[in-house]
């Protein structure tokens, strides 16, 4: 029998062991490597020829490599998007390279590492909050309100074509590269900005120096660095302008080589690159941290056939077949080295099939952070330790792209399904002189025995075809065509009502946002009005509308508008009077079996910039006339009257401050229609605030967050 005292030392000495793991000083380092459009065989450990890579080939000698790991997609900014959310496409809803901001609500892997302590830094291509001026720089969507301390590069996807651009960002700053001067307009207009007619210092290297000086910096706590190099990537523009596209200073050990210029630049630049992955273990060797740095080395999407360079000059894509904007194997599989010495052992590989959207959980294990609900992504952590047996492997893996002849990519085990596109992009437009392909179809190949994707078997095996397609349109994920099939419409449909003041309107706060957030299983129907208490909403006439239309849940959120005097029945309640009504809405909406669901107002106006949470209203919160809002009361009464029902509570009131103090006034006036306004919401804000009340509804009602896209 183990006595009490026994258990108690066991105890300590399995929280030691823990500690040890997980302990504040001991916990890892990560650095994440991503090179831009570096295909799965321009590696030497990864089988190419000519283009010499003998630092990652040592990388791989000394880690693991991954045979069959997967970008997020074929392009780059929808690819970044799954590395930061670690959801796949068809979640993100991103298929393409359109614009698309961050909103400083993700719960980004650098935003719960930094909770949990970690230094985070990153250089290279941002993506997700393009800006070109320094007046628009402070958006939410930059770097430093989703998790980064710092952040060095490009913010602007566009620009990084450009490698000798006359400035990086450093966080909010310009950073000025000496002696580069961008061609203008009557230069040449194709160069549209991204082309420089004086080319010094080129962005690569002075990148590669700020990684490494966030290193040294911090090398005596736990940080986590992102390398997102933009190379061998093209300068499209410029190769367009100058007739080569690979901007490099020099082609090194390739210059006396027989080839055209853009190949030289290529070889060179992978190379180049190569070099300072070595330097790099250099200084982790130097500093001492080489055992306690996990470092990840992958590609953004498959090989490029850009800036004239040609995939099959160099086999850029191995086997495979395709290059980027493809959805088969050559667009999407990519190069995954690990080398994490006394943890990873060396000289190992791996066929677990994983993708970017792995990265964030696994990350998260790593640091011995609880990764954020919602995610599509599994830990490859027991891959890299060498426990295959422990690791989870996913019921699929899914691609979703706007962007060339194939839209679809699903992966299932050895099987892999492409869908071609129905019709040429001319001809969807209805250009009748557009060919048309044969036929609209899904093909499928077996990975195993047609590795290069050549035999579509897909007649063969119907049964499977239907399977991995079924997967997908059961997950309604973004992408598919068409939308519904009959597994989605057997699901059980469920409404809800959206009962509030503009705050919660389509047109001016988060209803519309927020219904985009539900599978299409579920009906949001948006009953809030502008300008109501929820005294005047009722006196209006507008409950039977919404007993009517049966809804399954009742989101309930009013407090910021009600302005006396300004029409029939309009006014501003104190917060006990508030409470009262609300207590009749609950009774109302239950007594039709609707859940009612209270959300306590947006935060008003301003914020303290200490993070506390304002309880008085000041001069600034005063309508005129003497009537002054009360702030935290009117969230309160929402919060005691879900306690007495118990119905489930959304502190949005809490989680706007929150937010508001984090990503700081600057930026969240890039998201109100006018200045000083932070209750009434452009898209950009629209979509932020919706995204904290699908968090808070993750915590207060799981059964219907399941509903969640
Ligand atoms: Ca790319
Ligand atoms: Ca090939």
């Amino acid at each position: 029998m183990i006595s009490l005292s026994r258990l108690g030392v066991s105890l300590a000495i399995a929280l030691q062991a823990t500690a040890a793991v997980h302990g504040q000083t001991d916990r890892p380092n990560i650095i994440h490597i991503m090179a831009d459009d570096l295909g799965y065989g321009d590696l030497g450990c990864y089988g190419q020829k000519v283009i010499q890579t003998p630092n990652l080939d040592r990388m791989a000698a000394e880690g693991l490599r991954f045979t069959d790991h997967y970008a997020g997609h074929t392009v780059c900014r929808p690819s970044r998007l799954v590395v930061w959310t670690g959801r796949n496409v068809g979640h993100t809803g991103l298929i393409g390279n359109r614009d698309r901001s961050l909103t400083g609500t993700e719960q980004t892997v650098a935003r719960r590492l930094q909770a949990a302590g970690y230094a985070t830094g990153g250089v290279g291509k941002w993506a997700l909050g393009n800006v070109d001026a320094p007046a628009q720089v402070d958006t939410p969507g930059h770097p430093i309100h989703n998790g980064f301390d710092n952040w060095f590069g490009y913010l602007n996807q566009g620009n990084a074509h450009n490698y000798f651009p006359p400035f990086l960002w450093d966080n909010l700053e310009p950073f000025a590269l000496s002696g580069n001067v961008l061609m203008t307009d009557a230069d040449d207009p194709n160069a549209r900005g991204r082309v420089s007619k004086k080319r010094v210092t080129w962005s690569h290297d002075t990148m590669t120096e700020r990684a490494f000086a966030f290193v040294r910096r911090n090398a005596d706590k736990p940080f986590l660095l992102h390398i997102h190099w933009t190379i061998p990537h093209a300068n499209n523009e410029g190769g367009r302008v100058l007739g080569d596209g690979m901007e490099i200073p020099d082609h090194g050990i390739y210059a006396d080589r027989d080839w055209p210029n853009p190949e030289k630049g290529f070889a060179a630049m992978i190379t180049r690159m190569d070099a300072d992955v070595g330097r790099l273990f250099d200084l982790l060797k130097e500093l001492g941290i080489d055992g306690r740095t996990l470092v990840l080395f992958t590609s953004d999407n498959g090989a490029h056939q850009e800036g004239g360079h040609q995939v099959e000059f160099f086999d850029s894509n191995g086997p495979l077949r395709g290059f980027k904007r493809s959805m088969h194997e050559g667009g999407i599989r990519v190069p995954l080295i690990a080398r994490w010495p006394g943890n990873i052992a060396p000289g190992t590989e791996s066929d677990h099939p994983s993708a970017f959207w792995d990265y964030l959980p696994t990350a998260c294990e790593v640091a011995g952070v609880e990764p954020p609900p919602g995610i599509d992504g599994i830990s490859y952590l027991p891959t890299l330790l060498g426990k295959p047996k422990e690791q989870k492997t996913h019921e699929y893996l899914y691609w979703a792209s706007s962007e060339g002849e194939t839209s679809v990519g699903i992966r299932q085990g050895n099987w892999k399904l492409v869908q071609y596109r129905t019709k040429t992009p001319k001809a969807a437009k209805g250009d009748a002189t557009s060919p048309t392909p044969p036929k609209p179809d899904w093909r499928l190949f077996d990975l195993t025995t047609d590795l290069g994707e050549d035999r579509d078997i897909a007649a063969e095996h119907p049964d499977i075809v239907e399977r991995l397609k079924a997967s997908a349109y059961r997950d309604e994920l973004a992408g598919l065509d068409p939308p519904k099939d009959a597994a989605a419409s057997e699901e059980k449909q469920i409404v809800i009502a959206l009962v509030g003041d503009s705050t919660v309107t389509d047109s001016a706060g988060w209803g519309l946002a927020f219904a985009g957030k539900f599978r299409s299983n579920v009906r949001v129907l948006n009953f809030a009005a502008g300008g109501r208490s929820a005294k005047s909403w009722l006196a209006e006439g507008r409950l039977p509308a919404v007993l009517e239309a049966k809804p399954d849940y009742v989101f309930i959120q009013f407090g910021h508008n009600g302005q006396p005097g300004k029409g029939p029945e309009r006014e501003t309640d104190p917060a006990t009077t508030y409470r009262d009504y609300l207590r009749q809405y609950v009774k109302e909406f239950r007594a039709i079996g609707a859940e009612p669901i209270l959300v306590s107002s947006v935060t008003r106006r301003d914020f303290i910039a200490d993070g506390t949470i304002r309880t008085q209203p000041t001069a600034d919160d005063s309508y005129g006339e003497g009537v002054t809002r009360p702030l935290l009361p009117w969230a309160e009464a929402a919060k005691t009257v879900a306690a007495e029902v118990d119905a489930p509570f959304i502190d949005l009131y809490r989680a706007s401050v929150a937010y508001h103090n984090r990503i700081g006034k600057a930026a969240s006036a890039t998201f109100s229609p006018k200045p000083g306004d932070i209750t009434h919401f452009n898209e950009l804000g629209a979509e932020a605030i919706a995204n904290l009340v699908v968090a808070e509804l993750r915590k207060a009602e799981p059964k219907l967050a399941k509903s969640l896209k």
